[in-house]
């Protein structure tokens, strides 16, 4: 019984991280669900011994600008981007990046997809994270010591190439964090050291507007000015409702929250699908980054959420509107070799332990497959045609 309380204790506390981290930013009940489980971390813990405020530093939003005398300009070979590929938000970053033509202009490592000890050798530290790739590493099980075994490294998941650091939480350690979650994406800055920002959000941003001068796809403005409006509109209800929604079904911990969560879910999926049956694209004629941020989500719904988060009242590849969607994106240059559904579903199903004791992936009904096939969206509308994304 003891036994099970140690193993069971760090778990529950890793899924209470987990579902902080994916919270929304602007979701009210979400961040309310924030602030009580972060009750590890408040400003008390910021007072130092002699009763004065130390504020921890602040997380990490800093901007590349095109500005004279920024401190992080758009050079060439200078950015880098930490990934993971099952992350929808680090994912995000690698299709912009790849819409964006920036593939020689900004590097990136691929960290491994199933979360590691990150102190193995400290027996207090439970901690779970991003790992880099260890080419001489053994393979492993999962944090509870059943599943597997996974190996230690994949071709294209490759160890730190500038700090070595072991996995993620070492990057965020020598860069002077302790602080933190340990979250992928991060833009890191090759000069200087240090971290630009790890909010993928904003990141997107940068990649879209301030890389001009070394992009292939320079005229290609993701956030046009005319529909900022309704990119915000549709970004407020699809995050909660939809990226975030497949979370709060996965991660409920009680019926009645699991029957809210999938509530909002179904409906903010038919909503979706009434759009898009009318409209190329979520905030308009033009693709966007809001659809950036709806195509990661639908693209691990059904070999995913479906299964492990229990989103089971409705499929991707049940809806011919939602699967078009999807297929246009996926056909989009560069975008499809941003995809690797074998490391997606490896993270999730082995990562979490407590949701998937033994780490068993099922099989899924292929979707990734489907994506390859012919898609109409043509017949939407006629002036998506002229932001020329299909070559
Ligand atoms: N708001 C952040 C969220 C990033 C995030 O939550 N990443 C997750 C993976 S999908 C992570 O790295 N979690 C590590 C942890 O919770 O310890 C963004 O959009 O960049
Ligand atoms: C980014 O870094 C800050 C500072 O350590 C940390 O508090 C935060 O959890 C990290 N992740 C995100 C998504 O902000
Ligand atoms: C880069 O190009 C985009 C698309 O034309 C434009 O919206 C944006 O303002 C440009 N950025 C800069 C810094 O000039």
């Amino acid at each position: 019984m003891l036994t099970t309380l140690h193993l069971l204790l760090p778990l529950i506390s890793l899924m209470l991280r987990q579902v902080v981290s994916l919270s929304p930013i602007r979701n009210k009940n979400s961040v309310q669900a924030a602030t009580e489980m972060t009750a590890v971390r408040t400003a008390l813990d910021e007072m130092g011994a002699d009763g004065s405020f130390n504020r921890k530093e602040a997380a990490w939003r800093n901007w590349i600008s095109n500005e004279e005398g920024a401190r992080f300009p758009p050079e060439k070979d200078r950015y880098h981007l930490y990934v993971a590929n099952a992350c929808p938000w680090a994912h995000r970053t690698l299709i912009t990046r790849a819409i964006k033509g920036l593939q020689d202009v900004i590097s990136v490592t691929i960290v491994m997809p199933v979360w590691q000890r990150t102190k193995p050798d400290d027996p207090e530290d439970h901690h779970c994270g991003w790992t880099f790739a260890d080419p001489e590493g053994k393979p492993f099980a999962n944090s509870i010591g059943l599943g597997g075994p996974f190996p230690a490294s994949y071709p294209g998941n490759e160890p730190d190439p500038f700090l070595g650091a072991k996995n993620i939480r070492e990057v965020y350690e020598k860069v002077g964090d302790k602080d933190g979650k340990y979250t992928v994406p991060i833009l890191f800055d090759k000069k200087l050291k240090t971290i630009v920002s790890n909010e993928s959000s904003e990141i997107v941003q940068m990649l879209n507007s301030e890389f001009n001068e070394s992009s292939s796809a320079p005229e290609l403005n993701l956030a046009p000015d005319e529909l900022k409006e309704a990119m915000d509109e549709v970004d407020a209800w699809i995050y909660p409702n939809i990226n975030n929604g497949v979370y709060r079904c996965g991660f409920a911990k009680s019926q009645q929250a699991y029957d809210g969560a999938i509530e909002d879910l179904t409906a903010a999926f038919d909503r979706l699908e009434e759009l898009l049956s009318k409209q190329r694209y979520v905030a308009g004629d033009l693709f966007t980054l809001s659809d950036i941020r709806l195509f990661v989500t639908l693209l691990r719904f059904d070999e995913v959420y479906v299964v492990y988060f229990k989103t089971n009242t409705r499929a991707v590849m049940n809806s011919p509107t939602l699967l078009n969607y999807c297929r246009e994106i996926y056909q989009m240059p560069g975008v499809a070799d941003t995809v690797n559904m074998a490391q997606i579903k490896e993270h999730y199903y082995c990562s979490h332990p407590d949701l998937n004791k033994f780490s068993i992936i099922p099989k899924g009904p292929g979707f990734e497959k489907l994506l390859k096939e012919p898609h109409d969206r043509d017949t939407i509308s006629q002036q998506a045609k002229k932001q020329k994304l299909d070559g």
